[in-house]
Order: structure tokens, then C-alpha cells, then sequence
């Protein structure tokens, strides 16, 4: 077993791994900025260092300094949790070459999952569904893009190969607006991305986002623990989550599940990962990999009963994976509510003094969180302070303990999405399931409207 972990992240993802590592006997190392020196985990850990200033480049960005960390408190692997250099391939070929662990996929995986062209080539041949398109780069040619736009029947979606995440696509529409659009798109991967790679999808219009869970060894074993719906968001950013999918039957989760386990052990993936896919009119079409544990991973855990990180860290000691398919038993339903330091109308962030704090409970609630009362909410990094989640026999039942739970849950001296999440799950739609992407913006929309006439 890793006998000391260092945790490259901050916030609640930090604690959990903190928890997860703690329950193994692994010691634990943070890193931290200047900023961030009163971390719930910072506390908690066995020894702590100071990576550097607030701003992310020069901390929890910072390479040598994070490796350096390794180094002097002689630890074993690195854990980089969400975001920042989860899934930098150049971080984890630099760990893996100072001697250290990255606890993860390879970094050859990374990189391929990071190039969306490839990615997608890589999982069309392994034999997932993708999305209809141009099944490579565009080239500059203008009748050849248009031919191939024809083919796929408009509307179309350009996107970056090294975008991700929203970042870098944009939808057309007709055949007169695509050679801008192209182009456009190509000026601003090359800003954004350093690379100016395009490629072409036929635009679904009403798509859910659902993503398949998988663990696999790298050693020839693989599983998935279902799927999540994760259709409720804003902006690309993810509000509501759930599993499991409303309407995903137990056949369909099988049939998609066990397409996802045949390409991780195709590509020889290794460690926690997500597949992407959008979900329209009952079939499956995928879009992306990512290679890290997700911010939304306590809803799988919660119907799975497998704690997930405790999964990665057995993997990354070179364990083989001691849970076969035929264990993994859905039960339940389970409902993340992202909690954002922000105002509940504006979406403006709201950093400061956390003034009282009080953290629902009761059965199948719960919080993974860092903050307490007394602790100062940064204005450096981004506004998730905690998530929320519940679990019950099935989702009507977890949709009433959310409800209790945002009711009970108090967090004074800041603004919060408590009001947002406690409307979301007072929503007739909501409470309908199985909405999709755009929902949530519409229902947005329609309420500022509302408050602009009366108001
Ligand atoms: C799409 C799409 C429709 N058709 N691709 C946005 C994030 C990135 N992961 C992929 N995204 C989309 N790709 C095709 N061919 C619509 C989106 C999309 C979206 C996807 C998932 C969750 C929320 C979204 C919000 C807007 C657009």
C-alpha cells in the first residue's frame, strides 16, 4: 500500500481525498497557497507546504513546486483531484519521470483524451457510439468542409480539438455561415489552445448529458458503476447532478456500460474516468473522455456503495481491481446539489467570512464541504464551496430529503445558491426528470423575465 499521498488541490475535493487516504493508513501531505493556510485539510493532514501566492499559476499550478513538495516530505504519489493539472498530461509524465506516483491514467492517456479528434477516433474504433461528423480535422478547403457539412446535414458544430468542457465550438446553422464559422473557431482555439484544430459534429439540438462511471486496473480489469444525468447546469457549469439517469433503463445502462469497459481495456485505460455522452431519443453519442475523479462522484458512490477514491488509490498502488461487474448493484437514487459562493440570481461570485454554519443531516444525507464557521471563502479560486447529497430508496424520496437538507442547511455572512437549489427542487420539471441540457437556462430565463415586468 502508498505509505504518504500528497493532495495537489484545495476545497472539498482536497478534504475528501484527505478522508479517503486517512481510512487507508496513508499519511497525508498538503499543498497550499498562501491564501489558503486555514483549509479545513491543512489542518487535518499530517504535514503541510506552502506551494506559493494565491493565484493558481503560482501554486496549485506550479509543477516543480508541487513536485518539489513530494520530494521533501519523501511522499510516494501525488493525487491531483479535480481541475488544475488533473489532467495535464505534461504534469503527470513530469511526476511519473521525478520518481513519484500520479494517481491516475498514464500520461499518454491523458494526452490522447486530451486531443478530442483523437480521443473520439480512438473510442469510435473501440466501438462507442460518436456523434455523426467529420471524423477527423478540417482541413482548409472550403468545398471539402462544406461537402462534408452537407453529408452530415446542417446544423453543424465546430469544435476545438483541444477544447472541452464548452470551450471553443460554435453552432451553424447554413451552408453561407460555415467558412466564417470555421475560421472564427480556428483563430480562437489557436488563442485559447495553442492549437487550432477543428472538427465537425452534427448539432444535437436537445440532448441530455449523461456520463458513464468506469475503474479500471490497468491490468486487464474494467468496470462501470452506471450512469449520471447531469443535464441540469448553466453556462457549462454543472448545478444538479443525480444517478441514477431518469429513463435509463437497466438494458440500455448493460449495453452502454459494458461498451465503455470494452474501450478502457482496448486503450489499456487505468484509474477513475467518465465517458461523456450526449443522450437523444434513446441512443447514446459520445463526445468526450475525461481522464480525472469528477466533482459529481459522490452520487455514483452513493447508489454504488464504492467509495471512489479509495478505488484510485488501491489502483495507483498497483493493486488489481477486487470488484468484479456482477458486485456492482444499483440501489437507490442519489442527488448532488453543487452549493456556489455566489448570489442565487446574478450567479456574481460572493467570497468572504462564513458567519454562522450549520450542516444538515439525518438518513442518506451528505456534505462534503471544507468550510466552517469562522473560515474566509477566497476570492482566488472558483466559487464551489461544497456539494450536498442525498440518497434514498428512490427519487421522489431523495428529491424531499434535498429539499429538508437545503432547508436545514445554513450558511451566513456570504451569499449562496442555497435559494437557486432549493427552487430546483420545488421545480415541476425537475421533479419530472429526464430534462435536458437547456432546461435549466430556459427556466432562467423565464423568471427574469417575469421579475422585469412586475419588478
Ligand atoms: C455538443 C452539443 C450538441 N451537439 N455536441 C458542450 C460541452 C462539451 N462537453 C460538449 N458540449 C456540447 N456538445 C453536439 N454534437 C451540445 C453541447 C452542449 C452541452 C453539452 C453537455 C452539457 C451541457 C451543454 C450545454 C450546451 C451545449
Amino acid at each position: 500500500m502508498l505509505d504518504k499521498v500528497v493532495i495537489a488541490n484545495r476545497g472539498e475535493i482536497a478534504l475528501r481525498i484527505l478522508r479517503a487516504c486517512h481510512s487507508l493508513g496513508i499519511r497525508t501531505v498538503a499543498v497550499h497557497s498562501t491564501v489558503d493556510r486555514n483549509l479545513k485539510h491543512v489542518a487535518m493532514a499530517d504535514e503541510s507546504v506552502c506551494i506559493g501566492p494565491p493565484p493558481s499559476g503560482q501554486s496549485y499550478l506550479d509543477m516543480p513546486a508541487i513536485i518539489a513538495a513530494a520530494e521533501v516530505t519523501d511522499a510516494q504519489a501525488i493525487h491531483p483531484g479535480y481541475g488544475f493539472l488533473s489532467e495535464n498530461a505534461d504534469f503527470a509524465e513530469r511526476v511519473e519521470q521525478s520518481g513519484f506516483i500520479f494517481i491516475g491514467p498514464k500520461a499518454e492517456t491523458i494526452r490522447l483524451m486530451g486531443d478530442k479528434v483523437e480521443a473520439i477516433r480512438a473510442m469510435k474504433d473501440a466501438g462507442v457510439p460518436c456523434v455523426p461528423g467529420s471524423g477527423g480535422p478540417l482541413g482548409d478547403d472550403a468545398a471539402t468542409n462544406i461537402k462534408i457539412a452537407r453529408e452530415i446535414g446542417y446544423p453543424v458544430i465546430v469544435k476545438a480539438a483541444g477544447g472541452g468542457g464548452g470551450r471553443g465550438m460554435r453552432v451553424v446553422h447554413t451552408e453561407a455561415a460555415l467558412s466564417n464559422a470555421i475560421a472564427t473557431t480556428k483563430q480562437e482555439a489557436k488563442a485559447a489552445f495553442g492549437n487550432d484544430m477543428v472538427y465537425m459534429e452534427k448539432f444535437l439540438e436537445n440532448p441530455r448529458h449523461v456520463e458513464i462511471q468506469v475503474l479500471a486496473d490497468g491490468q486487464g480489469s474494467a468496470i462501470h458503476l452506471g450512469e449520471r444525468d447531469c443535464s441540469m447546469q448553466r453556462r457549462h457549469q454543472k448545478v444538479v447532478e443525480e444517478a441514477p439517469a431518469p429513463g435509463i433503463t437497466p438494458e440500455l445502462r448493460a449495453e452502454i456500460g459494458q461498451v465503455c469497459v470494452e474501450a478502457c481495456l482496448r486503450i489499456g485505460y487505468r484509474g477513475a474516468g467518465t465517458f461523456e455522452f450526449l443522450f437523444e431519443d434513446g441512443r447514446f453519442y459520445f463526445i468526450e473522455m475525461n481522464t480525472r475523479i469528477q466533482v459529481e462522484h459522490p452520487v455514483t458512490e452513493l447508489v454504488t456503495g464504492i467509495d471512489l477514491i479509495r478505488e484510485q488509490l488501491l489502483i495507483a498502488a498497483g493493486e488489481k481491481l477486487s470488484i468484479r461487474q456482477e458486485d456492482v448493484v444499483l440501489r437507490g437514487h442519489a442527488i448532488e446539489c453543487r452549493i456556489n459562493a455566489e448570489d442565487p440570481d446574478t450567479f456574481m461570485p460572493s467570497p468572504g467570512l462564513i458567519q454562522h454554519f450549520h450542516a444538515p443531516g439525518g438518513p442518506g444525507v451528505r456534505v462534503d464541504s471544507h468550510v466552517y464557521e469562522g473560515y474566509r471563502v477566497p476570492s482566488n479560486y472558483d466559487s464551489m464551496i461544497g456539494k450536498l447529497i442525498v440518497h434514498g430508496p428512490d427519487r421522489e424520496t431523495a428529491i424531499c430529503r434535498m429539499r429538508v437538507a437545503l432547508s436545514e442547511m445554513v450558511i451566513d455572512g456570504i451569499k449562496t445558491n442555497i435559494p437557486l437549489q432549493a427552487r430546483i427542487m420545488r421545480d415541476r420539471g425537475f421533479q419530472d426528470g429526464g430534462q435536458n441540457i437547456h432546461y435549466l437556462e430556459k427556466r432562467l430565463a423565464e423568471r427574469r423575465e417575469k421579475s422585469l415586468t412586475i419588478g
